[in-house]
């Protein structure tokens, strides 16, 4: 690791904290005249850097490029994101997951991409990722829990992504059963959850976050112009997507360890709060049949419950939802 890298991560690390230059010339083993001679290089590329006597360094704003220093800059988990790695460009930030995680990457490890050539939602659909309009990002969690619950990560994570929303965007999101997370009719979000495990054994889980932030109607695809939307076109403006990831990984932190310690059953009712179209009419595509029922809720262990015209519920483990046909 370069002096420069080392010194940017050791004034990244506390937001409002001051770094003597004496401690900086120790841990960094280079002379007070070196470090003078490093803030001015760094100021050269657009950190500003105030420098208050006796109390030492800090940064006070940095360069408008995301890098892994911006995004760790004020995030405030004890776990997830502290070991994080940043591309400009990748194929899939799963793909990179997956490599990181066989080769041993700790619990939390994420992954943060500026551009996603073939970034991919359930089924090979394609999820467009289009360079530095959005949170492209990959979750490396080692639960100790039964393979078969790793879905309800998934519906924990939406519920994440709605607390982020609410409290930074006023956007109002709404959770699509299982994985996506809507504005009205349009897809703001999805989640796309990959799990490694043996018979009864998570060796890791995968969670993909795709969120669109800075898209604005021009530059949405023909193909998605009635599917999508992002932050700016629901709010009018532009978002910074370091502070939007910071929050959201707080508040990914915070419920997975309410999951870890008390269930799912924890988190059950937050997701119902916010589920899109409860209680409304729906197209249910599950079990190769399509049908109309009405959206009761979810189970205690995250299963989709619908029950239709004849009253008769059924609990759902896998299927797709939609609006109302004919809507
Ligand atoms: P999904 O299969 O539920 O949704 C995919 C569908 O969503 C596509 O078929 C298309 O209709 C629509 N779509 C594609 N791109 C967008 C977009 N940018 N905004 C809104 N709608 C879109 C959802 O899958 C899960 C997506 C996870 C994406 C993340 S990004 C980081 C990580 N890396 C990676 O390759 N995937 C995940």
């Amino acid at each position: 690791e370069s002096t420069r890298k080392r010194l940017i991560t050791l004034l990244a690390k506390k937001k409002d904290e001051y770094i003597s230059g004496q401690k900086l010339s120790d841990e960094l083993n280079i002379s007070r005249a070196a470090i003078w001679k490093q803030m001015k290089s760094l100021e050269n590329e657009g950190y500003q850097i105030e420098a208050v006597s006796r109390k030492g360094y800090r940064i006070v704003r940095f360069p408008e490029r995301m890098s892994v220093n911006t995004i760790q800059w004020n995030l405030k988990t004890d776990w997830l994101g502290q070991n994080m790695h940043f591309e400009e460009q990748v194929d899939s930030t799963q793909t990179v997951a997956h490599q990181l995680a066989r080769e041993g990457a700790e619990h939390g490890t994420v992954i943060v991409a500026d551009e996603q050539l073939k970034g991919r939602g359930r089924l090979h659909r394609p999820w467009h990722s289009q360079k530095g309009s959005g949170i492209w990002m990959s979750i490396i969690l080692r639960p100790d829990i039964e393979p078969h619950r790793a879905p309800q990560l998934t519906l924990a994570s939406a519920v994440a992504i709605t607390k982020m929303l609410k409290f930074l965007t006023g956007v109002q999101p709404k959770i699509k059963w299982p994985n996506d997370i809507f504005v009205g009719d349009r897809k703001l979000a999805g989640i796309l959850t990959e799990m490694q495990a043996e018979q009864d054994l998570i060796e890791y889980v995968i969670i993909g976050i795709g969120l669109n932030v800075n898209l604005d109607q021009k530059a949405v695809p023909d193909d998605l112009q009635d599917v999508a939307t992002s932050i700016q076109l629901e709010t009018g403006k532009a978002w910074k997507r370091e502070e939007l990831i910071q929050e959201l990984l707080y508040q990914m932190e915070s419920i997975y360890e309410l999951f870890l310690q008390q269930g799912f059953s924890s988190i059950k009712q937050a997701w119902e709060q916010d589920a899109y179209r409860l209680g409304e009419t729906i197209t249910v595509k599950a079990r190769r049949k399509e049908w109309e029922a009405t959206l009761i809720g979810i189970h205690e262990d995250g299963a989709l419950i619908v029950e239709d015209e004849n009253q008769s519920k059924s609990v759902l483990y896998s299927a797709e939802i939609d609006w109302k046909k004919g809507e």
